[in-house]
């Protein structure tokens, strides 16, 4: 079994902006800068921002970040997002995920300027990836597939079955693996929560993708030997035995199917330090493409 370590990979990827950043600021240039808007204070968001401002700080980018209270109203929010549309000197603009239910996220992702669109949510960003044209891929998809190149992971004419159909892991995944490309060139079944007979298609994996967002669903007793498991699941849950009080879980029971894996990414430290550092890369390319 061969761990597809997303920390160090993903720590690989930022020294290779922060030089990239140093040679584009020696030119002349400027920083590539990121805005972010936050609504509200849910725990598991704030630590996200943090982590993705941290980021920015460890690879020389600039960032700012607005935060609105969760009574914030819809008109407020687009209007933030016009203001930051129109500003010269911000590359790139994140809106953080999930919104209070009384705002459209569907609205606010379209109001975001696809060339600022470095979440890569877009509808128009969604077509081009989908018809495998430059735009920015969504961070988690994008990192996913980095870490299968990076560890050589063979694709062609496998198996990839993924669980979960959501908008910013699932579907994306499902059209990448597909992709005349590599990684790609998969044979894909997308299966989700109402599909029949999961375990029987799951045992056919040879890439197993799994974003459903349900602590260790992932059992031995469904992957055959050999697979390569890509685990996207985070959920918190209590723990005493950490000084936070909490700990992360996969969607992947990862002891019990470990011995089974050519390749396994592990959680915390597989997709989820990828996601960040694709998040930098868009924006690098975002700030790189105005010149
Ligand atoms: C790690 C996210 C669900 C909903 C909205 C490192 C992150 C997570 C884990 C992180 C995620 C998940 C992010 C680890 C960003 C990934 O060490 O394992 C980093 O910050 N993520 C998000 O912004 O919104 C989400 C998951």
């Amino acid at each position: 079994m061969q761990l597809l370590d997303g920390k160090k990979t993903a720590n690989d990827i930022k020294e290779e902006i922060a030089i990239e950043v140093t040679t584009l600021v020696a030119k002349g240039g400027k920083k590539p800068h990121l805005a972010a808007i936050l609504v509200g204070s849910d725990g598991a968001s704030e630590t996200y921002v943090n982590a993705k401002v941290k980021a920015c700080e460890r690879v020389g980018f600039d960032s700012t970040l607005v935060r609105f209270d969760s009574d914030v109203s819809e008109e407020e929010l687009l209007s933030e997002i016009e203001k930051i549309n129109n500003n010269l000197d911000i590359d790139g603009l994140i809106v953080q995920l999930p919104l209070p239910k009384h705002i459209d996220e569907m609205k606010v992702t379209e109001a975001i300027s696809p060339k600022k669109d470095v979440d890569g949510f877009h509808p128009s960003n969604i077509g081009r990836m989908t018809l495998n044209s430059p735009t920015f891929l969504p961070a988690t998809p994008a990192g996913i597939l980095e870490l299968l190149e990076r560890h050589k992971v063979e694709t062609v004419g496998k198996h990839c079955v993924i669980v979960g159909r959501s908008n910013i892991v699932g579907l994306p995944m499902s059209i990448l693996m597909a992709q005349k490309s590599y990684p790609g060139n998969c044979t894909v079944t997308l299966t989700h929560s109402r599909t029949q007979n999961l375990k029987k298609i799951t045992k056919t994996a040879d890439i197993l993708i799994v974003a459903l967002g349900k602590a260790e669903f992932v059992t031995a007793d469904m992957v055959k030997d050999g697979v390569c498991i890509i685990d996207v699941g985070i959920t918190r849950v209590k723990s005493d035995k950490t000084k936070s009080g909490w700990k992360l879980l996969g969607d992947v029971a990862f002891e019990s199917v470990k011995d089974k894996c050519s390749f396994i990414t592990p959680v915390p430290g597989g997709v989820g330090p990828m996601t960040i550092a694709m998040l930098l890369k868009n924006t690098l390319i975002a700030a790189k493409s105005k010149t």
